[in-house]
C-alpha cells in the first residue's frame, strides 16, 4: 500500500461513516422500504448501461441468506486505476461517495436513483459487498467488509471466456442499520416487472433462492415496452378501441414517450414517469399530454361537427375518463420539485410533450375514424354526466350545509367537533349499528350503519354514485367534498373506521368501501385515516371472566396458558358468528374501546398495484375477486394497538 492510498482511504471512510449516521438522507428509510431501495441502488447501475446501449439482461437473486445479488452482461465497470483516487475505479464506485458523473467516461446517467453515489451508499450500509467484474478475459473481483471497508483490492482471481463481460454484484444489508432484513418477493417483482415495461427490450429476470435452488425464477421482458403496460393494466378492463397508441419523440437529448387506449371505465389510470421514476404529482410532461390531449380531441370533434357551436367545449376531465395512459421521459437533467419531490419541473418538457403527442394523436385520429368517433363520443357522454354530477353534488353540499349531527336519521355523530380526536365507525347492518351507537364514547364515536351493500362504484359513473343514497350519506358526513372541490382539510373525523363481520360477506363490503374511498376519496386513504376494525373470532369463557380472541393461534396461545395454571382447567370455547351478535358492551369492549382494540390501518404502498388490483377485483370476473377477499393481500398493514 502506498501512500497515497492511505490518504485516500481515510477520506472514503469519511465519507461511508456520514451514510451510517445518516442513512435516511441517502434512502430515505431504514425500514422495509429502505432495505428494498438498497436492490435498486445497484440496478439502476446496470439499467445505465443498458440504456447506454450495453447491456441486455439483468438478474436479481435473493440468496439462502436474504444477501441480494445483481448480475448484468454490460461492458462490466472499468478496472483500471483511477486517475484521482489511486486505486482501481470498481474500488472508488464503491468507497468514494461522489457527486454523479465524475467517475464515468462521459454520457450521461438517465436512471434514477442517487446518481452515481448508490454503490458506495449500498457498501455503506452493508455487513459485506463482493463485486466482480468480467472483462478482457479475465475475472476480477474486490470485497468489502464491516459498512464499506475494502477487505479485498481488485484481483484478478481467473479466467473467462474473452466475450464475456458484466458486473456481479452481491451484497448483503446491515443488520445493524436496517430494521429487518428478510426481501419481500413480491416487491422486488411488481418494481422488476415495471422496469421492464419501462425500458422495452431489457430482459429483467427475478429468482428467489431462499427456499429452493433448482428455480429459474421469473423473466419480464417486453418488446413493446409502454405499450405492454397499458395492456397490462386494461387486462381486466374492456378496452373501447383495439389500437394502443404508442408515440415518441427526443429533443435535445430528452426522451419523451406515451402509450394510452380508452377502457369502458369511468376512473382514468394515468401514470408518469422520469427515469423510470414515478413522478406521482405529475410535472410538466404530464401537462403538455394533458394540454394537447383536450386541444386534440375538441378540434377534432368541432372540424366533424360531433361537437356542435353551441355546445360548451370539453374539459380535460371529460376527455380522459376511462383512459389509461403510461408517460416516459427520459431526461438527462431532471429537476424534481414538490415536498416528496415527485414533480417533473423542467418547463422544455412540456412543449416536446405537447409537440409529440399533438402530432401523433392527431393523426391517429385521422387514420382511424371509428376509434376517433368513440373515443370522441366517449368524453361527451362525460361531459353530460359531469353537468348531471354537479347538480347531484350541490345536493350533498346543502345537505351537509345544514344539520350534520342526524341526517337522514342514519349518522350518529360524535359530539366532539374537533376532528384530530373524533372518529367514525361505518358498520355492517343494522344491528350491529344499534349495538355500536349504544356502546360507543358518544363523545369521540359516531356512527354510520350501512344497510345491505354499497354501490360498485368500479363501474358506476360520479353522478350514480352521487345518486345512491349510502355513497351521499357517506360523502357528506366526510365533509370533505369530492371530485374538484375535494378538500382533505374538511375531513370531520381522524380515523375513519371500517368495521364488518370476519367472513366473506363482510369483506365484500369491506372492498367496496375501499373502492369507494380509493376511487373518490384517495388523499383520505393516502394520508392514512382509513382503518379496519378487527372484531374478535373466538371468545374463551372460563370462571366468570370471558377473553376475546382474534384467530385461532391466539386462542391456542390462551388455553395453554391456562392449563399450565390449572391442570383441568373448565372452559368453554365459542366462535363469535357476527357484530350483530354481540351485545353493545361487548363489542365496545372488543372492538371499539381505544384501549383494547386492534385496528389495521390501510395503506397503498404502490399507487399501480393498487389501480391494477380494484380493476381485477370490481371488474366482471367473480374468480380474481373471491381469490382476493380470500386473500386480502393488496393492502399492506400495520397494527394499531
Ligand atoms: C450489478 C451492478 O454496476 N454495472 C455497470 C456499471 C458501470 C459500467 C458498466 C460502466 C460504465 C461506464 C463505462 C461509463 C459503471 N461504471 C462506473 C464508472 N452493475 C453495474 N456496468 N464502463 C462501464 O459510465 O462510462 C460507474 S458504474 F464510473 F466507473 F465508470
Amino acid at each position: 500500500m502506498n501512500e497515497n492510498y492511505d490518504a485516500s482511504a481515510i477520506q472514503v471512510l469519511e465519507g461511508l461513516e456520514a451514510v451510517r449516521k445518516r442513512p435516511g438522507m441517502y434512502i430515505g428509510t431504514t425500514d422495509v422500504k429502505g432495505l428494498h431501495h438498497l436492490v435498486w441502488e445497484i440496478v439502476d447501475n446496470s439499467i445505465d448501461e443498458a440504456l447506454a446501449g450495453f447491456c441486455n439482461n439483468i438478474e436479481i437473486i435473493i440468496n439462502k441468506d436474504n444477501s441480494i445479488t445483481v448480475k448484468d452482461d454490460g461492458r462490466g465497470i472499468p478496472v483500471g486505476i483511477h486517475k484521482k483516487t489511486g486505486i482501481s475505479t470498481v474500488e472508488t464506485v464503491y468507497t468514494v461517495l461522489h457527486a454523479g458523473g465524475k467517475f464515468g467516461g462521459g454520457g450521461y446517467k438517465v436512471s434514477g436513483g442517487l446518481h452515481g453515489v448508490g454503490a458506495s451508499v449500498v457498501n455503506a450500509l452493508s455487513s459485506w459487498v463482493n463485486v466482480k467484474v468480467y472483462k478482457d478475459g479475465k475475472i476480477y473481483e474486490a470485497k468489502f467488509h464491516n459498512g464499506g471497508k475494502t477487505k479485498q483490492p481488485l484481483t484478478i482471481i481467473g479466467d473467462c471466456d474473452k466475450n464475456r463481460t458484466g458486473t456481479t454484484v452481491t451484497f448483503k444489508p446491515d443488520p445493524d442499520i436496517f430494521d429487518t432484513d428478510i426481501y419481500d418477493y413480491n416487491t422486488l417483482r411488481v418494481r422488476t416487472r415495471e422496469l421492464a415495461f419501462l425500458n422495452k427490450g431489457l430482459k429483467l429476470t427475478l429468482r428467489d433462492d431462499r427456499d429452493d435452488e433448482d428455480t429459474t425464477g421469473e423473466s419480464f421482458h417486453y418488446e413493446g415496452g409502454i405499450s405492454e403496460y397499458v395492456k397490462y393494466l386494461n387486462k381486466n378492463k374492456t378496452p373501447i378501441h383495439e389500437e394502443i397508441i404508442h408515440l415518441d419523440g427526443e429533443a435535445d437529448g430528452v426522451m419523451f414517450e406515451v402509450a394510452m387506449q380508452y377502457n369502458s371505465g369511468y376512473s382514468d389510470s394515468i401514470y408518469s414517469f422520469v427515469n423510470n421514476i414515478n413522478t406521482h404529482d405529475g410535472g410538466t410532461h404530464e401537462e403538455g399530454v394533458r394540454r394537447a390531449l383536450t386541444r386534440v380531441i375538441n378540434n377534432y370533434a368541432k372540424k366533424n361537427n360531433i361537437l356542435k357551436e353551441k355546445d360548451e367545449s370539453l374539459t380535460g376531465d371529460d376527455v380522459k375518463e376511462g383512459l389509461t395512459m403510461i408517460i416516459s421521459c427520459k431526461h438527462p437533467n431532471p429537476q424534481f420539485e414538490g415536498q416528496t419531490k415527485g414533480r417533473l419541473g423542467n418547463s422544455e418538457v412540456r412543449k416536446l410533450a405537447d409537440n409529440v403527442f399533438s402530432q401523433g394523436f392527431e393523426r391517429f385520429l385521422l387514420e382511424n375514424p371509428d376509434a376517433a368517433r368513440i373515443i370522441v363520443e366517449k368524453a361527451m357522454t362525460a361531459s353530460r354526466a359531469r353537468v348531471a354530477a354537479k347538480k347531484a353534488r350541490e345536493l350533498t353540499r346543502r345537505k351537509s350545509d345544514l344539520d350534520v349531527v342526524n341526517f337522514g336519521g342514519k349518522l350518529e355523530d360524535c359530539k366532539e367537533k374537533d376532528p384530530s380526536v373524533c372518529e367514525i365507525f361505518i358498520v355492517e347492518g343494522d344491528s350491529a349499528g344499534g349495538s355500536a351507537v349504544k356502546g360507543r364514547d358518544s363523545m369521540h364515536q359516531a356512527i354510520l350503519p350501512l344497510r345491505g351493500k354499497i354501490l360498485n362504484v368500479e363501474k358506476a359513473r360520479m353522478d350514480r354514485a352521487l345518486s345512491n343514497e349510502e355513497i351521499r350519506t357517506i360523502i357528506t358526513a366526510f365533509g370533505t367534498g369530492i371530485g374538484q372541490e375535494f378538500d382533505l382539510s374538511k375531513l370531520r373525523y381522524n380515523k375513519i373506521i371500517i368495521m364488518t363481520d370476519a367472513d366473506v360477506d363482510g369483506s365484500h363490503i369491506r372492498v367496496l368501501l375501499l373502492t369507494l374511498f380509493y376511487r373518490f376519496f384517495r388523499p383520505i386513504v393516502e394520508a392514512g385515516h382509513v382503518y379496519a376494525a378487527q372484531p374478535p373470532l373466538f371468545s374463551i369463557k372460563h370462571g366468570k371472566t370471558i377473553k376475546y380472541v382474534l384467530n385461532e393461534e391466539e386462542r391456542d396461545k390462551y388455553v395453554a396458558i391456562l392449563k399450565q395454571k390449572n391442570p383441568v382447567p373448565k372452559y368453554e370455547i365459542k366462535r363469535m358468528k357476527g357484530l350483530g351478535e354481540m351485545d353493545d358492551d361487548e363489542l365496545f369492549d372488543t372492538t371499539m374501546d381505544i384501549n383494547n382494540r386492534v385496528l389495521r390501518k390501510i395503506t397503498v404502498e404502490d399507487a399501480i398495484e393498487a389501480d391494477a388490483a380494484f380493476s381485477k377485483l370490481m371488474g366482471e370476473d367473480v374468480e380474481p375477486r373471491r381469490e382476493f377477499i380470500e386473500q386480502n393481500a393488496v393492502y399492506a398493514t400495520n397494527l394499531d394497538v
